[in-house]
This record gives structure tokens, C-alpha cells and sequence, in this order.
């Protein structure tokens, strides 16, 4: 049992803050579920501690507040749900009037603030959030979409198959460069189409942004001319915002299709700005660092939440897992909800806004992405990096054996035990090697 000062919890106690079975208008309020972990003795203080720390509330009655204030401002909790004597699920209605239109800092900062800190909580996990059509309305979401993408490459729907560049950093640019080359064109033309920087590829000494981004591109034209595929490679802009401006100017100038930003390490204002520069291409958003956010089961946000958040903010695509956890860290079935719920935040409809295109990636093989294409096709990009380059015979092969045991799935073909047994009927060689090898 925690023992805090009386005081602290004067104000926050008022009973504006809970109302059980208060009828919530969805076109009125901003609803926000939250997972709360917190010893029993407290758990009720919590109902309201919550919504009013996170609208007007203090720790302490102030003399400014009035009756209007209150009771047309305040956060309310109007459902409970006890999973136990400590854990309760809530939801929590926003009136819109606390929300300023197209600012996601200013939206986080008032659900997703202070209340994390809270000596009363021990823990807290925001796991969805349910915005009216008004405010969604206010935000640029993305300027492509899936739709868009797939006009872009030329083809009608399905998943993308793509490759992240290996080693993660250190090779130069031509080295880069020609992995790009033999991984979109794969044996016998039966390459992938997405190519992406690593997250932390940007402008090192060992391998100069401009050098890197001319050369891939000189490549993917070549493609083009030579098979009229249109392939993809999404270049790391990331950096400062003036930085970023300045490489997402190169990219355009050298006839680039897509700008990679690594979007939580860079910030929801500075990914807006430069959705708001309008460069004429998608924005593909690598999420590193959510883990730090995403990962604890108790605290942080879900990745469903971000996934809504930076669709407002308009990126074309984001990565969101791949349902198995990355590297095997994750519990399976909690990695599944998350990365369905993630999915569908960006497909569903969402007031007037473009659909974001979800991305399946890390420790994607020839063995697994059956299921992930089982599980999360046809809107979806699937990138891998390990999975291609680490082909017995190289990069090409790699490509190919991933084109093949893509096809194997659109065909039905998932399980592992037949998938070989199916390769080798038809005689996909490089698919033969990656699983016998
Ligand atoms: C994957 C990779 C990806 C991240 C993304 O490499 O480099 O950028 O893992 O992870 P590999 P997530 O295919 O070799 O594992 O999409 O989960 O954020």
C-alpha cells in the first residue's frame, strides 16, 4: 500500500472526472482506452485521477476554476472494465474543445502526458483511440496510400515484396548500390520491387548520401528501361528538418519514388512538415525506437495508437511488425493483436483521410513470409534483409527464392514441410537452396 499526502488528492477528486454509464457522443469526444496497473487500494482515486490530471485538473483546488471550466472541460471516465484487483481497463471521453486541430504534439501531450508519471499509477498503457470525424478532417494524412503506391509501381493490388540493404552500415556506395542492383533484379528478372536504406543509413563518411542515392537510382532506371518494371527504393532522409528538406530536394531532382524517415526518432512535427512540403512522392516511416514506446505490455502506448497518430501526420506507409515479434522476442499471440490492430488503424475508414499502407518487416525469411502474407495480405509491403542477402548464393538468389515463396503463398502454399515439397515440383531452385541450406 503507498502512502502519499492527503492533499494530493483534493482536487483530482471531484466527481466530474467519473461518471460510469455517461452516454459519450463519438462526434463530441475524443475516447481514449487505457490499460491501468495499480495497487486495489488505489484503483478508484485512479478513475478520476486520470482524466483529470490529463484535461483541467490539478493536484490542488485553484480558485480559477468555475463551474463551466469543469463541467465543459473535463475528462471523464465513463467505463470500467476490472480485469482484477489491480488491473482495470477505462475509457476516458475528451470533450473536442481541448483538442487544437492538426497538432498531434498538443493531442499526445494532453491524453499521453503527465499521466505516465503519476505516483498513483504504476503503471499505464494507452491502447486505442477513437477520434471524431471534425478532428480527424483537420490533419493532411497521407498524400498516397496503398492506392496511390500501387498506381505508382504499376500494378492493381497484393503485397510488395521488398529488401532492406545489408550489412545494416559500412558498405559504400557502389557496393550499396550494386546490392540494390541484384536484389531488384533477382534471377531471371524475378527480383523485388521495394528496396529501403537501413534506419540508421544516412550520410556517413563511408557511404555519402548523394553518392549512394545517384547511384541505387541510376540503377532503378536502368530496370525500367531494360524490363519496364518500375521498382522502388526508399531513401533515408533522415535528419535535421532543413537537412531533410535539402536530401528530399536531391531525391526529386534524381528522379526518386519514395523518402524513408525514421519517424519517432525524428518527431511527429518534423514528419508533418515535411508531409506538408508536398514532394510529390509516398513517405515510408520506419519506426525505430518504438520499442521503447510500444514494447512493455503495461506501459507505453500500443502500436495501434501510433499507427493512427502517424496517419494523421500522412505517411504512405509504416512499418508495424509482422505478427511474430522481432528477432523471436515477442510473445506470438500479443505480436499478432498488435500488428492486426496496427493494420487495422491504417485500412479502416478514417474520416476523409487516405489509408497508410502497413509494413511487415524484421526477421522476415522464406520460411515465414507465407504466414505473414497469409496473415496480412493484400495491403501490405514485406521487407527482409537477413532473409535475402543471407541466401547461400547471394543477393539475386535471395530475391528470388523470396519472389517464389511468395508465389508459393498466393497459391495457397504456407506451411514449411510443403513448401519445399512444392519447390522442388516446380522446379524454383532458389527456393530449394534457401530451405535446404
Ligand atoms: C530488418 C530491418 C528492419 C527492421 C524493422 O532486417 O532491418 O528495418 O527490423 O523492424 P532483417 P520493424 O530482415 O535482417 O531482420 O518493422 O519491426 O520495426
Amino acid at each position: 500500500m503507498k502512502i502519499l499526502p492527503l492533499i494530493f488528492f483534493m482536487s483530482y477528486m471531484d466527481d466530474e472526472f467519473y461518471q460510469p454509464g455517461l452516454d459519450v457522443d463519438p462526434d463530441k469526444y475524443v475516447i481514449v482506452d487505457f490499460d491501468v496497473h495499480t495497487s486495489a487500494d488505489l484503483m478508484e482515486r485512479v478513475y478520476k485521477e486520470i482524466p483529470a490530471e490529463s484535461s483541467v485538473g490539478t493536484w490542488k483546488k485553484v480558485a480559477q476554476m468555475t463551474d463551466d471550466i469543469l463541467k465543459r472541460l473535463s475528462a471523464k471516465t465513463y467505463e470500467v472494465t476490472k480485469v482484477n484487483d489491480t488491473f482495470s481497463k477505462i475509457k476516458v471521453a475528451y470533450p473536442l474543445e481541448l483538442f487544437e486541430p492538426n497538432n498531434i504534439p498538443q493531442m499526445l501531450s494532453l491524453f499521453a502526458g503527465n499521466v505516465f508519471g503519476m505516483n498513483t499509477v504504476d503503471n499505464l498503457k494507452v491502447m486505442d483511440v477513437q477520434l471524431p470525424d471534425e478532428l480527424i478532417n483537420s490533419y493532411p494524412g497521407p498524400a498516397f496510400g496503398p492506392q496511390g503506391i500501387y498506381d505508382m509501381i504499376g500494378i492493381k493490388e497484393g503485397p510488395i515484396i521488398g529488401s532492406i540493404i545489408k550489412p545494416k552500415l559500412g558498405s559504400p556506395p557502389a557496393i550499396h548500390a550494386q546490392t540494390a542492383m541484384d536484389t531488384w533484379s533477382g534471377v531471371d528478372n524475378n527480383g523485388v520491387t521495394w528496396i529501403k536504406d537501413d534506419e540508421p543509413q544516412t550520410d556517413q563518411d563511408f557511404c555519402r548520401f548523394e553518392d549512394r542515392i545517384s547511384k541505387v537510382l541510376e540503377y532503378a532506371d536502368q530496370i525500367k528501361e531494360q524490363t519496364g518494371r518500375q521498382v522502388v527504393y526508399a531513401c533515408n532522409i533522415t535528419g535535421p528538418i532543413d537537412v531533410m528538406m535539402k536530401r528530399a530536394d536531391f531525391v526529386v531532382d534524381h528522379g526518386g519514388k519514395t523518402l524513408m524517415i525514421d519517424v519517432i526518432t525524428t518527431g511527429f512535427a518534423a514528419v508533418q512538415y515535411i508531409r506538408e512540403q508536398n514532394y510529390g512522392l509516398p513517405i515510408h516511416a520506419h519506426r525505430a525506437m518504438h520499442g521503447a514506446i510500444t514494447k512493455h505490455p503495461k506501459h507505453g502506448l500500443d502500436m495501434r495508437v501510433l499507427s493512427i497518430m502517424y496517419r494523421l501526420t500522412g505517411v504512405d506507409a509504416i512499418h508495424t511488425g509482422t505478427i511474430f515479434g522481432k528477432m523471436g522476442s515477442g510473445k506470438l499471440e500479443e505480436d499478432r493483436r498488435e500488428t492486426l490492430a496496427s493494420n487495422d488503424a491504417l485500412l479502416m475508414k478514417f474520416g476523409n483521410l487516405k489509408q497508410t499502407m502497413p509494413i511487415a518487416s524484421g526477421g522476415v525469411g522464406v520460411r515465414n513470409i507465407g504466414k505473414i502474407i497469409d496473415a496480412l495480405a493484400p495491403h501490405v509491403v514485406i521487407t527482409a534483409g537477413g532473409g535475402i542477402h543471407g541466401h547461400i548464393d547471394g543477393s539475386a538468389a535471395g530475391a528470388t527464392s523470396m519472389m517464389q515463396a511468395t508465389e508459393a503463398a498466393l497459391q495457397g502454399v504456407i506451411e514449411e514441410d510443403s513448401l519445399l515439397k512444392w519447390a522442388k515440383e516446380n522446379n524454383k531452385k532458389e527456393l530449394v537452396r534457401a530451405l535446404e541450406s
